[in-house]
């Protein structure tokens, strides 16, 4: 028998009965009551018959891709613990935790609401259409991915960011003063190096006396699609954290529950400490849509589960305390599921996404209107820079020139948040954040725990909260093991919200090859492959200190104000250097731009240098320092005038602006420092091969290797003199013909 119909059977039949599991309650705790009860159980009734007609809507090619709740209902008493204003980051299985919650807060239809988001329709309020997750803006549940544990460590980011935002008064906070953050998750997901990051992250902060108020639920059903649990495996592994208050429950007994997850949410928000809630539940239906558990579970053991059904559980203690009778529970539950069947028939009835451009909506998210920024004060400055002040005006290197616009933006954006290893007393590993903690103290330049994924996730969470973080990835093949956090969670969440929640954030990265006596793939990483494809990820990429100052304003402006999550990439190898044509020219120096000084720099305002016709290069970062020398040595040697574009923005490529720039030269030399395969310049070569088909096209590009260590560390990368070299194979013929 198909599974559900099994359930549904079975339990229909033991209300009809009224043979029902004993409860080993003798009278209700205080703060819960027999009605309190009753409404529960409506939210766990109305979890199971959405379950129900999900399953009926997908027979019918009317629904899509869901995962069910069933046997997980307990968690509408989890819900009756926390307080609508505690953001909630949920397991997938928690519709009865949206549905209790929704009870809590005026005007919701939460049944109209899930059947429009399992129908894929464009009025689904959560995502509109784009994926079925759960989710409410009034409810504070923002939707998550179904990537197994990555909400962790933004749900982590959010709990630490409430006291933060409370003591930099951030204007935006969204979460009271006294509120905490909910994550719930499965027992496989707790094995996950995501789940173990994250809420080690938590244990490590709280540790050493930091605000960190989250509940964590594990929803233990011992098993994780067919890989069962070892049994007392959760408890064993996180009973006896540092700084983790362990609790738990049977999901299965409503007021279990709610006692166990009152008291997770008191402690939480008295002591501003962590908790893990460990809820025992059972797995109804199987994992989802076809799977056949017959295939990996016994006979017995799926009846044992069906048998744990905490419909009946609950049924049983309503019928213990009198406050329903079976009968009257068998009519909630047919009601209920009758209701629902007539409201899916309107509800599928509604409009659907139909063109790319409405499925594209939200992609960016919405603007917002915050309050225009004064630049700081002059007092304010002179105080901040103190010894620094009176030579600001002198040429600077790349590192002091970003470490100064951050203490800039830092003085005038009181919730800007830096976060990362070793940016603290140390000032990062090249000095870029060198004085900032003395500056702005250890809760706004946050010394990090050495983990990518709780970084990110850390500035995702802030952002939930109104601050406007600026994590830093020491390195950029580093960012690789915590690219999840950007691809799959940041990038996503106006996507799956339909604009209504955004994480804008500025990551910085230090990254690219070069580094002279240094070497090393790890430190020279040469790939942004993995940045360039996320839709509405901003990537931008300075070559020197000048831009690097205004591109870094505009991008906290995006963040700020348009809510884009930007990635901040700086050349390491150009941090300090201070020359371009000869030793001591200090061409590669620039005077601060103080705030208001200076022209912006925003996306697409790609850099020219030169009027040359002769041929374009177009490049960014190292590629274009290299090819200002080049350019020299092709004007004053072989007679060629170049101009060279610095693309600055290398996601998303603006076309339009790089053929202005080109124009009007007929050959274009593309450098890319980059590994050829999935380089920026595959982008350039295919976008002008499509808007200017009539140019000549080259480039030169980084090989497809990793970069070695020691003498040999630039022998794959493009140089100055191949640069020269690929310009004179160019325009070969057209010098010929001057000649
Ligand atoms: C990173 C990742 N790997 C694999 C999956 C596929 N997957 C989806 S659910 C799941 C099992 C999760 O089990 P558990 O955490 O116990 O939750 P349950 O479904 O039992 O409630 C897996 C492996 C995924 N979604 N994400």
């Amino acid at each position: 028998m198909d599974p559900a119909q099994s359930v549904h059977a079975k339990l229909v039949a033991r209300l009809k009965a009224g043979d029902l599991p004993a409860n080993g309650h003798e009278r209700l705790p205080g703060g819960l009551t027999g009605p309190k009860l009753v409404e529960l159980f409506h939210s766990q009734v109305l979890s199971r018959q959405l379950d129900r007609t999900a399953r009926a809507l997908q027979a019918r090619g009317e629904g899509f891709y869901t995962i069910g709740s069933s046997g997980h209902e307990g968690m509408a008493a989890v819900a009756e613990a926390f307080r609508p204003g505690d953001m909630a980051f949920l397991h997938y299985r928690d519709a009865a935790f949206q549905i209790q919650r929704s009870k809590q807060v005026p005007g919701q239809t939460p049944a109209w609401d899930m059947l429009l988001s399992f129908a894929a329709s464009a009025e689904d309020p959560i995502s509109g259409g784009r994926h079925k997750v759960l989710g409410s803006k009034p409810l504070n549940i923002p939707p998550q991915t179904s990537t197994i544990a990555s909400h962790l460590p933004k749900a982590m980011g959010a709990a630490f960011g409430i006291d933060l935002a409370r003591s930099l008064a951030a204007p935006d906070r969204v979460m009271a003063d006294d509120a905490v953050v909910i994550c719930s998750f499965g027992d496989a997901s707790a094995n996950h190096s995501t789940a173990q990051g994250a809420i080690n992250a938590a244990c490590w902060t709280a540790f050493q006396g930091g605000r960190m108020p989250i509940v964590f639920v594990c929803e233990d059903n011992g098993i994780g699609i067919s890989v069962r649990t070892p049994k007392g495996w959760i408890e064993a592994n996180f009973s006896a954290r540092p700084a983790l208050k362990y609790l738990k429950c049977d999901g299965l007994d409503l007021i279990d529950t709610w006692r166990a997850a009152s008291q997770a949410a008191d402690y939480a928000r008295r002591h501003r400490k962590p908790v893990f809630l460990h809820m025992r539940c059972v797995r109804l239906y199987g994992h989802a849509g076809s799977d056949v558990e017959a295939a990996y579970l016994s006979r017995e053991e799926i009846e044992a589960s069906e048998a744990s059904d905490p419909l009946l559980h609950s049924a049983g203690l309503l019928a213990d305390l009198r406050a329903l009778t079976p009968g009257q529970m068998l009519d909630i539950y047919e009601d209920t599921g009758r209701a629902l069947g007539r409201i899916a028939e309107e509800a599928i009835k509604r409009p659907k996404l139909t063109s790319a451009a409405e499925v594209m909506a939200n992609l960016i998210p919405p603007r917002r209107v915050r309050p225009a920024v004064n630049g700081p004060s002059a007092e304010a400055r002179r105080a901040a820079f103190a010894g620094e002040f009176a030579a600001m005006d002198k040429p600077q290197h790349l590192a002091k020139l970003i470490n100064l616009a951050l203490t800039d933006l830092m003085l005038e954006n009181s919730e800007i948040v830096l976060a990362g290893e070793d940016i603290g007393p140390k000032g990062g590993v090249y000095n870029v954040t060198a004085k900032l903690q003395a500056r702005f103290g250890p809760s706004r330049v946050i010394n990090t725990l050495l983990d990518e994924q709780s970084i990110l996730g850390l500035g995702i969470g802030l952002a939930h909260n109104g601050l406007a973080p600026i994590p830093e990835i020491q390195f950029l093949a580093y960012v690789h093991n915590a690219e999840d956090q950007l691809r799959g969670e940041a990038s996503t969440l106006s996507f799956f919200s339909a604009g209504q929640y955004a994480n804008p954030m500025v990551v910085r990265i230090a990254g690219l090859g070069y580094q002279k006596g240094f070497g090393g793939h790890f430190h020279n990483d040469n790939s942004v492959a993995v940045l360039r494809d996320i839709p509405g990820l901003i990537v931008a990429c300075p070559s020197n200190g000048a831009d690097a100052v205004a591109m870094l304003r505009e991008a906290v402006r995006l963040a700020r104000e348009e809510q884009r999550v930007v990635v901040f990439l700086e050349p390491i190898a150009l941090y300090m250097t201070r020359d371009l044509h000869a030793e001591k020219d200090g061409a590669w120096t620039f005077p601060y731009a103080a705030p208001g000084e200076g022209e912006a720099v925003t996306p697409g305002a790609v850099g020219v240098h030169g009027d040359g016709e002769d041929l374009a290069i177009v490049s960014y970062a190292n590629g274009y320092y290299l090819s200002r020398q080049a350019q020299k040595i092709l004007a004053e040697r072989h007679g060629l005038a170049c101009r060279v574009i610095d693309l600055r923005w290398l996601a998303p490529l603006d076309m339009a602006a790089i053929a202005r720039a080109i124009a009007p030269c007929r050959r274009v030399l593309i450098v890319d420092e980059c590994r050829i395969t999935g380089s920026p310049s595959e982008g350039l070569m295919a976008g002008l091969a499509e808007k200017a088909p009539e140019l000549t096209l080259s480039r030169l590009a980084a090989e497809d290797s990793f970069i070695p260590l020691g003498r040999a560390a630039t022998v794959t990368l493009p140089s100055r003199d191949g640069i020269v070299a690929a310009a004179l194979a160019m325009t070969a013929e057209q010098k010929r013909r001057r000649a």
